[in-house]
């Protein structure tokens, strides 16, 4: 079965949108397999974000990331690495509908509210960034 990460950022903390979010997932009908809450350090943050390192936000984002905790969790179903970026939507503010998660609660390109796997090949690398013990 297909594997995702999503990854509720520091800014949906702060602005205590974990439930909301939780709830989205949960209604969808999405199976948790994993979830816990944590400062990312800055050495997973990296290996996190390695496509992105040289890009002009690049610095910005792992500082953002790194800069408070966040809730990580690992949802499995059938095509959900479609599904969930269909829920997150897009990345940018002016293309995400409301409705979607950054639609409704962001304004923002970088302080985007979640983050969420793009592909199996990164979903299957991010998961083992941060969930070791994982089966
Ligand atoms: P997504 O998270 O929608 O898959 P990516 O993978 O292109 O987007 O970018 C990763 C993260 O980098 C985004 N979630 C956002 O926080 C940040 N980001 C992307 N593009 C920009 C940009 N042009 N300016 C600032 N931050 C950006």
């Amino acid at each position: 079965m297909e594997r995702t990460l999503l990854i509720i950022k520091p800014d949906a903390v702060e602005r205590k949108l974990i439930g909301e979010i939780i709830q989205r997932v949960e209604r969808k009908g999405l199976e948790i397999k994993a979830l816990k809450m944590e400062n990312i350090t800055l050495e997973k943050a990296q290996k996190h974000y390695e496509v992105h390192k040289g890009k002009d936000f690049y610095n910005s984002l792992i500082e953002f990331i790194t800069s408070g905790p966040v809730v990580l969790m690992v949802l499995e179903g059938y095509n959900c690495i479609s599904i969930v970026r269909g829920m997150a939507g897009s990345t940018s503010p002016i293309n995400a509908v409301p409705g979607t998660i950054r639609g409704d609660f962001s304004l923002d390109t970088l302080k985007n509210i979640v983050h969420t796997s793009d592909c199996i090949e990164s979903s299957e690398r991010e998961i083992k960034n941060f969930f070791k013990n994982i089966d």
